[in-house]
């Protein structure tokens, strides 16, 4: 006999099957065990006697054969798929058995944050804390299937790179055969040269920070979902195409896995229009609404990212806000100046109910203009030869932005931290293992 899955019992009422899966709790009542199974369906109760049974701990994984019946009316659990049916089990197969468990896995997310990060295989088995990856994977895909409808290319970009690119110091320095390397703060070099190759390219990337402190909102290894255009016609149409992908992940995520979303008792935002204002305008706004003046501030802070939200919610109806014309000086190198007035960018960032999940603009595409301002950000352009190299030879105008898929998630669920949106962050202090307890 083939195996079913747990859900598929309710098509056999009165049938001998065959299931496997884990058990998930335990209850014995006399001489009898009932039991649920978890499989990747789902639960199912099953009913039986004898020592195996008996004998049965959680996590424990097992093959029974046994009937299918319908429970009585009054015994069916309308909240569970399969509540209306249940297993009596004739024979039981232990093909696994699980050590004592170290805490319920039921506890789940009540769990302390270094319990449920030192025990991870156990604790992402838990209902609550699985729906976090079953939601961030259908994010993942919605991503690439918005991003294949718009005839984007996926391409792959490595992570071992010879500088950094991003700014800044929070960087990973490695030993690359006696010779200095980095591992990539972003795949953003590659798929702006891969514009020059397909016009329009996207990538599910690792991004690497060496976040010198630890937030609730930065992990060391991230999961940066990129893309990139060639012939814009504007900057403007980076920010409609970020519009349309959103759409589409907060839509595929309600379609696919509302079961998900009720566990934590949130909807998707609703996407029309989202609140376009530049840094500046945004500054002015969390200045009238708090009297706090960060009016000269290259950046918003954390607070200033929540204020913003909370304005664009109360005026617009919009949870998300995107933020534009950040400083110059405080952009990358590779970010396009306002010919209007070069001391602003053609960026932006999208903020979700107070954090940033995406950052974008149009980029310098004329050679001469991007070997200079690699020179003025202090890089040495023999470290940007490939990547100048696409320049050299022709860029259209061209732009692109790039969504963290833990952030994204972490606003979505109201998760407290970022960690638990990721399957084993890594932080200054964990590499799976703590490093510094
Ligand atoms: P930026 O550095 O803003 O831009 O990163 C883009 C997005 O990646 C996420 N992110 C992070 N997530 C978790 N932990 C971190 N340490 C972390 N750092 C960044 C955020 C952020 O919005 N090359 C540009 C993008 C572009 O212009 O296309 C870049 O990397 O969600």
């Amino acid at each position: 006999m083939k195996r079913i899955l747990n859900t598929e019992t309710i098509k056999c009422i009165g049938k001998s099957v065959i299931i496997k899966g884990w058990v998930d709790t335990v209850r014995a009542h006399g001489s009898i065990v009932f039991f649920d199974l978890r499989d990747r369906t789902g639960l199912l109760q099953a009913v039986a006697g004898g020592e195996i049974a008996k004998a049965l701990k959680e996590e424990d994984v097992v093959e029974l054969q046994g009937e299918i019946v319908e429970r009585p009316e009054k015994m069916q659990n309308k909240d569970l798929l399969t509540g209306q049916v249940e297993l009596q089990v004739k024979e039981i197969k232990v093909l696994s058995k699980a050590q004592e468990l170290p805490f319920a896995i039921k506890e789940g997310m009540k769990l302390s944050l270094p319990v449920l990060l030192d025990f991870r295989p156990l604790t992402l088995r838990n209902e609550k804390i699985k729906a976090i990856f079953k939601i961030e994977e259908k994010a993942i895909l919605a991503f690439r299937q918005t991003m294949e409808k718009l005839d984007f290319t996926e391409v792959q970009a490595p992570t071992i790179v010879p500088t950094a690119t991003e700014g800044g110091s929070e960087v990973f320095k490695i030993d690359y055969y006696g010779k200095p390397a980095f591992l990539g703060q972003s795949p953003q070099l590659y798929k702006q040269i891969m514009v020059s190759v397909f016009e329009r390219v996207y990538m599910l990337a690792h991004a690497y920070r060496a976040e010198p402190s630890v937030t609730t909102r930065h992990l060391s290894e991230y999961i940066s979902l990129d893309a990139e255009m060639g012939f814009i016609e504007s900057w403007e149409e980076l920010m409609d195409t970020c519009e349309v992908m959103l759409k589409n992940v907060f839509s595929a995520i309600e379609k696919d896995c509302s079961k998900e979303l009720e566990l934590f008792e949130v909807s998707v935002p609703k996407i029309k229009k989202i609140p376009r204002l530049k840094l500046k305008k945004a500054q002015q706004i969390i200045l009238e609404r708090t009297k706090r003046d960060n009016t000269n501030e290259p950046d918003l802070s954390p607070e200033d990212e929540v204020e913003i939200c909370k304005w664009s919610f109360e005026t617009h109806k919009s949870e998300l806000v995107f933020i534009t014309h950040y400083p110059t000086k405080k952009r990358p190198f590779y970010t396009m100046p306002d010919k209007d007035n070069p001391e602003e960018t053609l960026s932006f960032d999208v903020l979700y109910k107070g954090l940033e999940i995406i950052t974008g603009g149009q980029r310098i595409n004329d050679y001469e203009q991007l070997l200079s301002n690699v020179k003025k950000w202090g890089n040495d352009p023999s470290d940007f030869e490939i990547y100048l190299q696409a320049f050299k030879y022709g860029m259209p105008p061209e732009g692109g932005f790039a969504l963290g898929a833990e952030r994204i998630i972490k606003q979505l669920l109201n998760l407290e931290n970022l960690r638990e949106a990721s399957l084993f962050p890594r932080d200054m202090s964990r590499i799976d293992k703590r490093l510094n307890v």
